[in-house]
């Protein structure tokens, strides 16, 4: 039970009926020419830029018709102007859903016939490909915006005055889809009301010690649940500013960390900057802190990372479905290897096959509980109940082992994942696409040890007896027309049969100790 003096209950409680976006509002800082956003170059724009800008996104799109509930699907690179969209969706009720700018034809098809969104928001160099999906779709809206913030929807919002009256929501009216595979391998919309952001958002704004004058440099892309959630509500709850870089490059970030306070990344971010000898003390001079989490940290890169810069990594644990779970504490002891302590209002437990908790110190299957847990699957109630337990647990799908002090370590997965480079890759997705490839008979798809992606994707197949022309190199040129780069396997391996259990299952754990050693 959350104990009473608990400020994030507190909060919560009183806001209970409002707008993720009315929340933050409370938090503007007071004076609306504070800067918001600076961009690489030292411009910025203010908070009233926030408030003029999500007002115009979010009257445009309700004069286009769309009602609360509707979806408007997102996939631009990032931009100041896209985390503006994103907050004009909010104060129109409107349900935003971000998707990675790296999905080919075929994965938009999906997410646009399984989430129907009543706009679609892309590159200008997408429209006409986005104009000839819509033909066979009741998509009628279809506006560009890019990284320089310029597009048709930029055009069609120049008229409109900077007011809005940010709409009234219920705690739980669903603010975001994000989708996640979860086993199946089809990507299923996890959906996130209003209250799981601003619960979570309250607890790691508190977790964090966020303080004024605090600027967070911002290198992770705006469609997942990191850069988006974490980073960005935790400066907008704060009142103060980011810096925004396009995307992770390690000089840039070495050249502007010194004008921040807060960095947040995933493993592959510190790896990366810790092989660059000009990365260290000096560069960290006003650091508080360094975040990682959706993939987990070595101990060798938190080792690594203490002895050149005298500060310590706080790794925290979350997903898609739940925000953040754990995290390890600002004050007190950051254990590497693990993922720390519950956040407030989170219950988190480790369970055997039965569902009973285990002892400390036992591996088991971690589950949550806790207003940060969304609503559900989008339109799939039954994969939505077996996810969770009768008293309310959610069932991650993650291995774990919690010690005497409630510290989580997370040790393994029991969904069949891969992530790379903070990027979730799911194994049987891939396996579909490979085995549709002329001259396939089957296909495995694994995750192997990579010294920059933390895991990398392979894929070992077995020819058919006329597809011995096969090659590698025709396997990725033909998987890169089909899906996002960053899922396509880095080698694939011809092998004469894969190795199956008495059930006829592939034996995935003999490949991954097979093909372990492959690091580059
Ligand atoms: C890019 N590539 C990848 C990749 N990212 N391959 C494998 N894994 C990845 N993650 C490939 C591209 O397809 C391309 O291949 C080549 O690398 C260069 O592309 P790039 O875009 O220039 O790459 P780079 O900028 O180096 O990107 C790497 C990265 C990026 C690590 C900086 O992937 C990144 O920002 N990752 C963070 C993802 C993230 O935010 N995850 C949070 C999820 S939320 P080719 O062959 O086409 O040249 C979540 C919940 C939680 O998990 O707990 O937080
Ligand atoms: P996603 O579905 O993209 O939200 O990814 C969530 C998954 O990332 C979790 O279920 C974990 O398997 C993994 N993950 C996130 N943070 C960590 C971490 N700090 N350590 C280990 N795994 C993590």
């Amino acid at each position: 039970m959350t104990p009473p003096h608990d400020p994030v209950k507190k909060t919560r409680v009183r806001i209970v009926k409002a707008n993720l976006y009315n929340l933050f509002r409370e938090r503007f800082p007071e004076s609306l020419t504070d800067a918001f956003i600076e961009i690489p170059g030292g411009d910025y724009l203010s908070y009233g830029d926030l408030e003029r800008e999500s007002a115009r996104y979010a009257t445009f799109l309700t004069g286009l018709g769309l009602k609360p509930g509707d979806r408007v699907a997102v996939q631009i690179e990032k931009s100041p102007q896209a985390l503006f969209l994103y907050l004009g969706c909010l104060r129109a009720g409107l349900i935003y859903l971000p998707l990675n700018p790296a999905y080919r034809r075929a994965e938009m098809e999906y997410y646009l016939d399984d989430a129907e969104p009543g706009a679609v928001i892309c590159r200008s160099s997408d429209l006409d490909g986005m104009h000839e999906l819509a033909r066979t779709r009741a998509l009628q809206h279809i506006y560009s915006l890019d990284a320089n913030g310029q597009g048709s929807l930029t055009e069609a919002c120049q008229p409109i005055d900077g007011k809005y009256n940010t709409c009234e929501v219920a705690p739980d009216d669903i603010a975001v889809l994000i989708y996640t595979s979860g086993t199946t391998g089809r990507p299923k919309g996890a959906m996130l009301t209003h209250a799981n952001l601003y619960t979570n958002a309250l607890a790691l704004h508190q977790a964090w010690g966020w303080r004024a004058g605090d600027v967070l440099l911002h290198a992770l892309p705006l469609f997942h649940v990191h850069g988006l959630f974490v980073a960005c509500h935790c400066v907008l709850l704060n009142g103060t500013k980011m810096i925004l870089l396009p995307k992770f490059d390690v000089a840039t970030i070495i050249s502007s960390l010194p004008k921040a306070t807060v960095f947040m990344g995933v493993p592959t971010f510190y790896t990366r900057l810790l092989a660059d000898p000009a990365f260290g003390r000096e560069t960290c001079r006003h650091m508080r802190l360094f975040t990682s989490g959706s993939a987990p940290l070595l101990v060798q890169t938190f080792d690594e990372f203490r002895a050149r810069t005298g500060l310590e990594i706080l790794e925290r644990y979350g997903m898609t479905e739940t925000g953040m779970n754990t995290s390890n504490p600002l004050e007190g002891p950051r254990r590497p290897g693990t993922v720390g302590t519950p956040l407030p209002g989170v219950s988190v437990r480790i369970v055997d096959e039965r569902e009973a908790e285990v002892q400390a110190d036992t591996v088991g299957q971690l589950q949550v509980k806790g207003d940060n847990v969304f609503k559900g699957y989008w339109r799939l109630p039954e994969k939505t109940a077996e996810e969770f337990t009768a008293d309310g647990y959610f069932r991650t799908g993650d291995l774990a082992r919690k010690d005497n002090d409630g510290y989580v370590s997370i040790v393994g997965r029991a969904k069949d994942l891969i992530i790379s480079g903070g990027l979730n890759i799911y194994p049987k997705e891939i396996e579909s696409y490979l085995d549709k490839i002329d001259g396939v008979l089957e296909s495995a798809v694994i995750g192997v040890p990579h010294p920059d992606f933390g895991e990398a994707v392979i894929a070992i197949i077995v020819r058919k007896p006329e597809g011995t022309s096969l090659t590698e190199d025709g396997v990725i040129a033909a998987l890169k027309n089909l899906i996002a780069g960053f899922k396509v396997p880095k080698q694939v391996f011809f092998v004469p049969g894969l190795p199956r259990n008495t059930m006829g299952k592939v034996q995935k754990n003999l490949l991954r100790d097979r093909y372990a050693d492959l690091s580059s």
